[in-house]
């Protein structure tokens, strides 16, 4: 069994790579919920609802996020009355965040809510929020702490970023199934999607006990680039780690992930950083990442597990994963 750690665009591309190449049994996506927010008096949850339209086919590819052919009549609405309309609600995505105050109204738990959205739009294989307590990624820029879509996407990620704080993260714990997971004899490994590592993963790892669970596993943990040719595919990734200091790279990346990582994709692009990736202790895998199309994201996908497969297979064989001596 599987567990993929995703966040926004990136990660859901992998998640539906892996869900075209795993049985529903074999594989669990769990989702960052530092960007949730209430909004017009709604829960949204982007991540969990990029990953949840991704693989329910209805994902719209332009933006990343929302649904494909979407309708705007209620943000047009909206804005006439003088409302909010920074942050666009589609009309079908406005009836997920509906239902999903329902269910959480009704006293179902984030991870029984989504569970409820994913199977009625035929969603078969298993996403839960990484947490079902309170999280919020708060972003500290020049003018001062601001919620994270007010930088996002109200503001564009335009201020300079200076700090991030993951509000609930100490008091919160891994949501059930993926506490479950990840003590599950029947895990084989854990993949780290291809997401802004500051912004989508650093949160999940934060959550009570994730990374001291993810240090202790005996199982791989394999984390993708989401940096290619010193770029980020999409998203502020580059732009996040100048600002922190840090040079937008493949290495940049397995620095962060030192320590947690067993195996590192990265794309061909980086190649020349290999070497320099596998003197931090982890197993530099280099290959395509960037993922166009269903076929990129099911082949890569492929790769990652095989690389998890060979990982396993080495440490079968005695030598312990290099990880736990880095
Ligand atoms: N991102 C934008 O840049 N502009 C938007 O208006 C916007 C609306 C939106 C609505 C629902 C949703 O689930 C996501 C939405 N996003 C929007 C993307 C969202 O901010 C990001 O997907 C994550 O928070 C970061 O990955």
């Amino acid at each position: 069994m599987i567990i993929a750690l995703a966040g926004g665009v990136g990660g859901a591309k992998l998640v539906h790579g892996l869900a075209q190449t795993l049985p529903p049994e074999r594989l669990l996506a769990v989702v960052n919920t530092g960007d949730d927010f209430t909004h017009l008096g709604l829960p949204v949850c982007p991540d969990l609802d990029t990953v949840m339209y991704t693989l329910a086919g209805l994902a719209n590819p332009e933006t990343g996020w929302g649904i494909a052919g979407e309708s705007w009549r209620f943000m047009d609405s909206l804005g006439r009355l003088g409302g909010e309309t920074w942050f666009r609600l589609g009309d079908q995505d406005l009836a997920t965040h509906v239902r999903r105050k329902g269910l959480l109204g009704a006293g179902l738990s984030l991870s029984a809510a989504t569970r409820e959205l994913a199977s009625a739009l035929g969603v078969r294989h298993r996403l839960v929020p990484a947490t079902d307590d309170p999280l919020r990624t708060r972003v500290t820029t020049d003018a001062g702490e601001i919620d994270f879509q007010d930088y996002f996407v109200r503001q564009q990620c335009r201020p300079t970023l200076r700090a991030l704080r993951f509000e609930g993260a100490a008091q919160a714990r891994p949501s059930p199934a993926f506490a479950e997971a990840l003590a599950d004899p029947a895990l084989e490994a854990v993949v780290i999607c291809p997401s802004n590592p500051y912004l989508s993963i650093d949160p999940v790892l934060a959550i009570g006990g994730v990374r001291e669970a993810l240090t202790a596993i005996d199982v791989p943990v394999i984390a993708v680039s989401p940096i290619v040719g010193g770029q980020a595919i999409k998203g502020p990734a580059a732009k996040i780690m100048r600002e922190l200091g840090r040079e937008p790279s493949a290495l940049e990346v397995a620095r962060h992930y030192r320590g947690l990582v067993d195996g590192l994709v990265i794309d061909t692009a980086d190649a020349g950083d290999a070497n320099a990736i596998a003197a931090l202790g982890m197993t530099p895998h280099v290959t395509g990442t960037v993922m166009k199309s269903d076929a990129d994201r099911a082949s890569l996908a492929s790769e990652v597990l095989a690389l998890a497969a060979r990982l396993r297979q080495t440490a079968a064989q005695g030598s312990s994963t290099r990880r736990r001596t880095a």
